[in-house]
């Protein structure tokens, strides 16, 4: 088939409007959110529904022509971008949030809804989604549960993967896969929607996805304190989570960044007193007020002044967004290598007061920022300076993470980014058991090439 003919009938398909071929209309879904990524699709499609989700999949299979699910584009591994001439699948007009199962606490929504709008939808039926995470306003559900995306809140609810108790899809050959009923005790073969949750759109392309909610909690406090070291951070952090009873959230980050985030969030610092790194920790309650608690287990770590808490909504926000923050505000400065990394939590601290003299030895003119979910382990490493394209400071710190016993992915996902690690962490025999399911349920390797591992034949 010619390009030409090709391009008509995915038009025919989803559209005039909805298939972008101009490079302008383009461009938005090409390049990453980091910038680092980037790379041309043949065309962009927009499709109005799974069955012309599976119709476009059918073409592509067919011509034998790459396909890129596309959800809001905030990864940060390169998954969701173009690498050389495929067709991206955005699934941003399946944005429904269809029903909130209020008797069983469920909700079921379209991959392209983002993560506020499931979460209004839920809040209002007097319910909360388990995960949050703060590009809440563009992340989609099903990028999300293809990434099993994790966030600030995994210490108490886990991962997307966890919420998922029902998905549609479209399996590589235009086959729709269906199971939404939502019964959290389902045992009935092999965990399909488990397998896709964190395949980052390798295995098939999400349509719909039914996720299980958490009771709100009444009542929230949220402090930051500041601390020495990264050791008596972590050291705080275990202790506060056995002393409060509901700990929601675990976080970490330093004063190397906090000043980027009030350079580029207009944000005032917590406290007058500055220290090398601060840790956030937000607590629940249903009933009493988590204040005092949380207030009276902050003195037991005899802290001294250097600590702030709020637990009113506006307070609370302010604390938050020092944290959260972070990553436009790295993204202010310039383009940032960002490595994902988790280590066992005996060796967080380690991590991050190691992982910047790694990147030193390598790069004396690079800057890390190292930011993170304490709770979970997971460190975010964030380096300005070198190329995009150089990737010598990115291998310091997945060495280091390996050296830890780590993971060189916590929560983002292997995307193109991780590529040549995968083996290095997993081993040969794991990678081939993954790749046997790929050949599986994909044998021409048609879904989003080149992510998690290198095309057979490259
Ligand atoms: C976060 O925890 C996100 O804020 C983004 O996972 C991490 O910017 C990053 O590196
Ligand atoms: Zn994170």
């Amino acid at each position: 088939m010619s390009d030409d003919a090709f391009v008509s009938a995915l038009r025919a398909i989803v559209g005039e409007r909805h298939c972008l071929t101009d490079p302008d209309l383009r461009a938005g879904y090409e390049t990453d959110w980091t910038r680092r990524f980037r790379g041309s699709a043949r065309a962009v499609v927009r499709p109005g529904s799974v069955e012309q989700v599976a119709e476009v999949l059918r073409l592509c299979a067919d011509a034998e022509v790459g396909v890129v699910p596309q959800g809001g584009n905030t990864g940060l591994v390169g998954g969701s971008v173009p690498r050389d001439g495929e067709v991206v699948v955005s699934l941003r007009r399946l944005g429904d949030v269809e029903t909130v199962d209020l008797d069983a606490g469920e909700a079921t929504c379209g991959a392209g809804a983002t993560l506020a709008e499931v979460q209004q939808a839920a809040r209002s039926a007097g319910w909360e989604v388990g995960v949050d995470l703060a590009a809440r306003d563009s992340a989609t559900i099903g990028g999300m549960v293809a990434t099993n995306a994790g966030g600030a809140n995994v210490l108490r609810h886990g991962p997307m993967r966890r919420q998922l108790i029902g998905f549609e899809a479209v399996l590589a050959d235009g086959t729709i896969i269906r199971r939404l009923p939502g019964m959290v005790k389902d045992n009935t073969g092999y965990d399909l929607g488990g397998l896709i949750a964190g395949s980052e759109g390798t295995l098939a392309v999400l349509t719909r996805v039914r996720l299980r909610l958490v009771p709100p909690l009444a009542r929230r406090a949220v402090a930051v304190a500041g601390f020495g070291s990264a050791a008596a951070a972590v050291e705080a952090a275990s202790r506060l989570r056995r002393a409060l009873g509901t700990v929601l959230a675990l976080e970490l980050f330093t004063d190397a960044g906090l000043e980027l985030v009030m350079r580029h969030a207009s944000a005032a610092p917590p406290f007058a007193e500055r220290t090398p790194f601060y840790l956030l920790v937000e607590a629940g309650s249903d009933e009493a007020d988590p204040t005092d608690g949380l207030a009276n287990a902050l003195e037991a770590l005899e802290v001294g002044e250097a600590g702030a808490i709020a637990n009113d909504a506006v307070g609370r926000r302010r604390l938050w967004e020092l944290r959260e923050r972070h990553t436009e505000s790295v993204n202010a400065e310039g383009i940032p290598h960002k490595l994902d990394v988790s280590v066992p939590v005996a060796r967080f601290a380690e991590l991050a007061e190691r992982a910047p003299d790694a990147v030193r030895a390598v790069d004396g003119d690079a800057r890390t920022i190292v930011y993170g979910h304490v709770g979970d382990g997971n460190l975010h490493v964030n380096i300005l300076g070198p190329a995009p394209d150089d990737e010598v400071v990115d291998d310091a710190v997945l060495e280091l993470t390996l050296r830890l016993g780590g993971s060189v992915s916590a929560e983002h996902g292997i995307g193109i980014a991780k590529v040549d690690w995968l083996i290095r962490d997993r081993g040969e025999a794991a990678v081939e058991a993954m790749r046997a399911v790929k050949r599986a349920w994909d044998p021409s390797w048609i879904l989003n090439p080149g992510v998690i591992f290198a095309q057979p034949d490259s």
